[in-house]
């Protein structure tokens, strides 16, 4: 692949957080580093994984391949291979490659001389799959709480949770999480609308400058976050939403074990109604 001509300015030793020269090099458009060849060695070993447990099972199908926890009955204990022990060891290599790639990228950033937001987002991500796969079944005592690996099981892992609390909607945590997901999806079409709308104009007509875009907004809504302010408010409610999204997953057991519907109790229990339900 052609390397751009700034590629071929930036391509140069340095940035690395371990290994030093070791592996500071490309292969083709792909940086390497000691970080690139631990994420292809934990994905490997995952995947071999994956792929062993899926040979032991009933079902090639792509969309029913699923390989469980083990039984609650182990609790937090290792488990034999076939029982739930390839889950531990594909959550493992999965934490692995998942950390290894965020190291990555922020040695890339590093070369780049650039800021770690990327990352540090990312970081978002694995910290719910964590909540989801380590914090929330070591807090209820066995690993058969986490999901399994496999399409369709782990939606029907994401619905049999959420009957244990009778009706998930009720969580407030995940009403919050679900209105930072909507808003996030709300903020980048009105983004990208309006970027397009200013710098991709008809044939002859000339490209709109960013007081357009504040102005459009200040007429039709009174304010105008700003160019800048626009990816300021992105980045925070999209990692706004999973925080939340972690938060309502990790209080459903460890905190709440009744339906979700009687939390909202406190309201009809307040003294103001005078008298209690
Ligand atoms: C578009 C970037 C590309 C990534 C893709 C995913 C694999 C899995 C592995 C056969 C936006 C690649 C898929 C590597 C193959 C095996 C063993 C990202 C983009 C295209 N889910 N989920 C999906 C994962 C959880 C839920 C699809 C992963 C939680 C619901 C895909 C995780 C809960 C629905 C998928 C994870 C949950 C899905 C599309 C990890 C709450 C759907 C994902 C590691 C978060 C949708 C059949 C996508 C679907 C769907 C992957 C966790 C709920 C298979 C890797 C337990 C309700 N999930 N998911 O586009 O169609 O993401 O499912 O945590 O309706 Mg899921
Ligand atoms: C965990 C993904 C991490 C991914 C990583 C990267 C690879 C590499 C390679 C492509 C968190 C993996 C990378 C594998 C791939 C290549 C090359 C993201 C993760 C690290 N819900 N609900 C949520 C809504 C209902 C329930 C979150 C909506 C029902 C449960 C979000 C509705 C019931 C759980 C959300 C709705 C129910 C959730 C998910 C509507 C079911 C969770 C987003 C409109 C009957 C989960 C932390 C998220 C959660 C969660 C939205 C309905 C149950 C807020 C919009 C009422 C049990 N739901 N939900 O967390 O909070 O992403 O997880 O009805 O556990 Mg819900
Ligand atoms: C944004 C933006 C913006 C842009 C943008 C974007 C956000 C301001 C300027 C970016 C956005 C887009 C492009 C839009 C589309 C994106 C999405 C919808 C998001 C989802 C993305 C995808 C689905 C694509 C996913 C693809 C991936 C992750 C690539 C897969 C990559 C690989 C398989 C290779 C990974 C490389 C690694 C790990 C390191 C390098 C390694 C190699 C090349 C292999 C060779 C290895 C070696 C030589 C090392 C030796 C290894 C050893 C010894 C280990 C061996 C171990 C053993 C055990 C064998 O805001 O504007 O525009 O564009």
């Amino acid at each position: 692949m052609a390397m751009l001509s700034f590629e071929r300015k930036y391509r140069v030793r340095g940035g690395t957080l371990i290994g030093g020269d070791l592996f500071d090099f490309w292969v083709g458009p792909f940086y390497v580093g000691f970080f690139g060849v631990s994420t292809l060695f934990f994905t490997l070993v995952g995947t071999t994984m994956i792929l062993w447990g899926a040979a032991a099972g009933p079902t090639w199908n792509l969309w029913q391949i699923s390989i469980a926890p083990p039984a609650l009955s182990y609790g937090l204990r290792m488990a034999p291979m076939m029982e739930g022990g390839l889950w531990q060891i594909i959550t493992v290599c999965a934490l692995g490659s998942f950390v290894s790639w965020l190291l990555r990228e922020v040695e890339i950033f590093r070369k780049l001389g650039m800021g770690i937001h990327v990352p540090v987002a990312f970081g978002f991500a694995i910290f719910a799959y964590f909540t989801l796969q380590v914090i929330r079944p070591v807090l209820m005592g066995a690993w058969g709480h986490a999901f399994p690996y496999g399409i369709y099981s782990h939606l029907d892992w994401v619905s049999n949770t959420a009957y244990q609390y009778l009706h998930f909607h009720y969580n407030p945590a995940h009403m919050v999480a679900v209105t930072l997901f909507f808003t996030t999806v709300l903020a980048l079409s009105l983004h990208g609308g309006l970027v397009l709308s200013a710098t991709n104009p008809k044939k002859g007509e000339v490209v709109k400058t960013p007081e357009h875009e504040d102005t459009f907004f200040r007429d039709t809504i009174g304010y105008s976050v700003g160019t800048l302010g626009i990816h300021r408010l992105g980045l925070f409610l999209a990692l706004a939403a999973v925080w939340f999204s972690a938060l309502c997953i990790v209080i459903s057991g460890p905190m709440w074990t009744r339906g979700w519907p009687e939390w909202w109790s406190w309201w009809l229990n307040m003294p103001i109604w005078g008298h209690r339900v």
